[in-house]
């Protein structure tokens, strides 16, 4: 590869172990591709700081839906909501589990107080809320960065 500056890097057996094994899962064929990765995600991450620009991101929701009235809170929540989501996909994971997928969009703070107010109703396994791209503030510029 042309452009790529080798760097070392030292690391625990143990955590070497752990990496590798965890890397392998996920269908890397290189320790190099997995840290590229790694070290993007966390650059993207860290560029979320801030609150008032425009993202658009998606929020991934695992709840319950026989945990009383779960489905119904969540709905409200986005009708609420309705100019931070842009849609909406649900998925029924088995006979109890339900995951919904919101792709989201307005300024940085809407979006976490929207994924807050989500993972914090009673029912909801597991929620959380990745950026995709900063937007130029309209969802079709998505995947059309100039
Ligand atoms: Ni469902």
């Amino acid at each position: 590869m042309t452009g790529v500056t080798r760097i070392g890097v030292s690391l625990e057996p143990d955590l070497l172990e752990a990496f590798d094994e965890s890397i392998t899962k996920k269908g890397y064929v290189s320790r190099s591709e997995a840290i590229r990765d790694l070290v993007r995600d966390s650059l993207a991450e860290s560029e979320w700081k801030n609150d008032e620009e425009y993202m658009v991101g998606v929020i991934v929701t695992v709840y319950d839906h026989t945990a009383g009235g779960v489905g119904e809170k969540l709905t409200d929540l986005q009708h609420e909501r309705g100019h931070n989501v842009n849609t909406s996909v649900h998925v029924h994971l088995d006979h109890d589990k339900c995951m919904e997928i919101l792709i989201v969009e307005g300024k940085l703070k809407e979006l976490k107080t929207l994924a807050n107010e989500i993972t914090s109703v009673k029912g909801v396994l597991r929620g959380k809320l990745t950026m995709a791209s900063p937007s130029t503030g309209h969802m079709h510029h998505i995947g059309h960065r100039h």
